[in-house]
């Protein structure tokens, strides 16, 4: 099995926070905390905290007016059942705020959260990624990131060729079955 590459480099970082993940309960931490497990692999230290549309009106619309000014460069939303926050956010905000739908408790089977979060109106986009693809989240929004930092861009590359060697690893495998196989 191809090595995953060792990205960290512990330095301490001398800025706030690039990231915010936000959700709407701690309900959603068990699926959330995977963007920033990922985000910490390419060096991002996310900030990470609850944020609720429908409990915590006030201090959603805080997060949201107040993210720029803090430094924040994406924001990442997630939440379940009729999902609000990220489009909330992102209707407050010129942030690309990526929208994770969470399969909740009160979830009836994750469309509800896909709906609400991927069918935003024309003028407030929100970058919907899987039902809890929280770690394409952090992956967007690594990627987002790199657009202006070498750093992050060298441990994305290197995470894509990470990637390609675990399927040719497959590939290899695979055929050793016996399966017949022309083009490798
Ligand atoms: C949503 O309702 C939250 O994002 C969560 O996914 C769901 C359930 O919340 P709890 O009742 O567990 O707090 O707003």
């Amino acid at each position: 099995m191809p090595e995953q590459p060792q990205t960290t480099n512990n330095k301490p970082q001398t800025h706030g926070p690039l990231v915010g993940i936000v959700m709407g309960s701690e309900s959603d931490l068990d699926v959330m905390k995977a963007a920033a497990e990922i985000l910490r692999q390419f060096d991002v230290e996310p900030e990470l905290t609850i944020v609720s549309a429908h409990r915590t009106p006030e201090r959603l619309r805080d997060y949201a007016t107040k993210a720029k000014e803090r430094g924040l460069k994406v924001i990442i939303a997630g939440a379940g059942g009729a999902a609000h926050l990220p489009g909330m956010i992102a209707a407050q905000t010129i942030l690309p705020v990526i929208g994770v739908p969470v399969k909740s408790s009160n979830s009836m089977d994750g469309w509800d959260s896909v709906l609400s979060i991927l069918q935003m109106p024309y003028g407030v986009p929100v970058a919907t990624v899987a039902l809890n693809g929280a770690k394409n989240a952090g992956i967007l929004a690594a990627q987002i990131l790199a657009l202006h930092d070498t750093s992050i861009a060298g441990k994305l590359e290197a995470f894509k060729e990470y990637q390609d060697d675990i399927v040719m690893e497959s590939v290899k495998n695979v055929k050793s079955f016996g399966f017949r196989n022309e083009f490798d």
